[in-house]
């Protein structure tokens, strides 16, 4: 899939739609999620342009996907979320049901979260 420039996380990256925004750095962003589904629901983001996890797996730069993933879990412990725990998800394609085409985890946090995957 190609990257779509104008998907609604690269508009919040370039400033041109507001974000609650909870960390930042030369790699990373991470904001609070417009419809929470938790207590704490916060979106982490690459700063580049990745469509999912499988597209940022294949050809983030290492320096990347370190920064990513320490942020990540920087965020959580700032959110005080590390004890007593939350769930990150990346929904993935089609069937993980991604629906904004960058690459996000979501933290999830604040309460029990419950069974690992919803019934449908
Ligand atoms: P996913 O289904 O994994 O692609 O999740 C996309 C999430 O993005 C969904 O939980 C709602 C959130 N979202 C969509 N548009 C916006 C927005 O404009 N601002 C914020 N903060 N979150 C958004």
């Amino acid at each position: 899939m190609t990257y779509d420039p104008n998907n609604i996380f690269a508009r919040i990256l370039r400033g041109e739609i507001p974000c609650k925004k909870v960390y930042e750095d030369s790699h990373v962003l991470a904001f609070h999620d417009v419809n929470p589904q938790a207590p704490t629901h916060v979106l982490v983001i690459p700063k580049g342009a990745y469509v999912s996890f499988d597209d940022f797996s294949a050809k983030a730069s290492a320096d990347e996907i370190t920064a990513f993933v320490r942020a990540a879990g920087q965020i959580a412990r700032d959110l005080g979320a590390a004890e007593p725990g939350y769930r990150i998800l990346a929904n993935t394609g089609l069937n993980g049901g991604q629906e904004v085409p960058h690459f996000h985890l979501h933290l999830f946090a604040g309460r029990r979260l419950g069974r690992m995957i919803a019934a449908d």
